[in-house]
């Protein structure tokens, strides 16, 4: 062994054995690692059906913290997240995802859930979240696959998934998506970034390259030899083991596969794609020195114009596109938090230190004007309202169970909308918790929020309106995929079904939720 590697492990082993415990957030240092810019993965080939792909799921060893021993991951392209798909807008891409990994799952298996009772332990498949897609290239949970197809969900058609990729420039992400199990493959690693580009967003010359990064935000937890630890029951007792539990909320946070990293930036204008990719929790993001930054984009691509905010609360699943300028902060350090959570690990998510000498002169502009074409969807007559509760009950074994619609997963479906159509869907959250509602294949826009007459709608079935609406949030009023239904209020979204019928899921997008039913079919049907 070289002398200088031996020597290095000693001393990484050194300070391993003595200080940290991965269990233990007290005793991990943080920002000792480099952020890591995902690569962006090559195509097999290109011909004149489009581009080709292929990306493999596979078990590996995964460092994430330069002081943890490696963990084991489920990983696409043995990479956490995995390789950036980036792709023009229009352009067709097929992408072959290939299941390689073991045929026993590494995380606690609940075998009472949906989808989760009679079939393989191990199933995949892959959701572009976000994405206007057909539905067979949709990653519906029952189009699930084992290892080398062996074994395949009843939705399941094709192995190669096509994406025409029809839609604005925009950040969505890939992730797992199967039946019943959805949670604990996201969490063993199966996420990563999916990036729409087109002429129009080049022509603004907003920061791009090496100024262009995206951050996956996710918590985790970890045994103290580094494995990846998540619970096998909820935090009041139950009669099944290992159990669904209600929430999973992590001692640790991970950006770009790395607890606590720091980036190394020079003193200019840099673009962060952010998404929140946890099971759970939501962030409320801003940074420590209160400099306020720049929204410029949404869920589903670029804002008309750019917003000027302090602080951007992101639900599971939400994206942000926003400015960072760090040109007058030569020399400083400066942390990303968690606004409203006072834990000094939780609180915390990066570190920016700007400590790279400017390499150019930074010519990229946030202009005034960022997309041009308003569409007014908001202001359309709807074909159809409906009304679709999200609700608090128990399952078969007193556990407690949100469902949407008072309906369960299997239930046939309800939501059937007509091709070509814009719906309006009033999310009355009858809950004592918000949940982040995400709608497959559209992007919609929120309407506003408004309080409601509970009694009245839980004794007659009518809803009634008190006061005025609410307007969304200056943050949230681009294109959105997931939108946060706040507890309590009719969440209204309208919504424009194009030309795509099929079958699609909407559901809660804190994961724990979506494996226990609190998710439902779509069919939008052709006439
Ligand atoms: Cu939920």
């Amino acid at each position: 062994m070289n002398n200088n590697f031996s020597k290095e492990l000693e001393e990484e082993n050194y300070e391993f054995y003595n200080e940290v415990d991965p269990s233990k957030p007290d005793t991990i240092t943080k920002f000792v690692d480099d952020i890591n810019k995902p690569r962006v993965l090559t195509p097999r080939c290109i011909n004149s059906k489009g581009t080709y792909y292929e990306v493999e799921m596979k078990e590996c060893y995964h460092k994430f913290h330069k002081y943890f021993p490696k963990t084991r991951v489920w990983a696409y392209e043995k990479s956490i997240p995995g390789p950036t798909i980036e792709v023009l807008r229009n352009e067709k891409i097929h992408v072959k995802w290939i299941n390689s990994l073991p045929l026993k799952h590494f995380l606690p298996i609940d075998r009472t859930l949906h989808g989760a009772v009679d079939n393989p332990e191990v199933r995949t498949v892959v959701h572009v979240h976000g994405a206007r897609v057909d539905s067979s290239s949709d990653g519906h949970p029952d189009a699930w696959f084992t290892r080398c197809n062996a074994i395949t969900g009843i939705k399941f058609e094709h192995e190669v998934y096509r994406y025409t990729n029809d839609q604005q420039a925009t950040t969505l992400w890939y992730h797992d998506h199967s039946i019943g199990i959805t949670r604990l493959n996201v969490y063993a690693g199966l996420v990563g970034f999916y990036i729409i580009k087109d002429t129009l967003e080049r022509k603004l010359n907003l920061p791009c390259g090496n100024y262009d990064i995206p951050l996956m935000i996710q918590d985790k937890s970890f045994n103290s030899d580094g494995s990846l630890f998540y619970p096998d029951s909820p935090p009041f007792p139950v009669r099944v083991k290992p159990s669904v539990t209600p929430f999973f909320l992590g001692n640790t946070i991970v950006v770009n596969g790395k607890v606590w990293p720091h980036l190394k930036v020079e003193p200019r204008k840099y673009r962060f794609r952010v998404v929140n990719g946890s099971n759970t929790r939501n962030y409320n993001i801003a940074l420590s020195n209160n400099q306020s930054f720049f929204q410029i984009g949404t869920d589903g691509g670029l804002l008309n114009a750019p917003i000027t905010l302090n602080e951007i609360p992101l639900e599971p699943a939400e994206r942000a596109d926003i400015v960072i300028d760090f040109s007058k902060l030569k020399g400083e350090s400066l942390i990303l938090k968690n606004l409203g959570d006072n834990s000094p690990h939780t609180g915390v998510l990066m570190e920016f230190q700007v400590v790279l000498p400017l390499s150019s002169e930074d010519t990229s502009k946030i202009p005034n004007i960022l997309y041009p074409i308003k569409d007014h969807l908001e202001e359309h007559m709807a074909t159809r309202i409906r009304t679709l509760p999200l609700t608090a009950t128990q399952d078969d074994y007193g556990r407690p169970m949100l469902l949407l619609d008072n309906k369960m997963w299997h239930d046939p479906a309800t939501e059937k909308p007509l091709m070509d159509s814009i719906e309006v869907w009033n999310l009355v959250n009858l809950t004592a918790f918000p949940h982040p509602i995400h709608v497959h294949l559209v992007q919609f826009k929120i309407l506003d929020r408004r309080l409601f007459d509970e009694q009245k709608y839980l004794e007659e079935g009518i809803l009634e309106f008190i006061g005025d609406p609410v307007p969304p949030r200056e943050y949230e009023r681009g294109w959105k995929d997931t939108v946060k239904a706040d507890s309590k209020m009719v969440t209204r979204i309208i919504m424009h079904f194009k030309e795509y019928p099929g079958d699609y899921v909407w559901h809660c997008h804190i994961l724990e939720h979506e494996d226990h039913d609190m998710m439902r079919p779509i069919r939008v049907l052709k006439e």
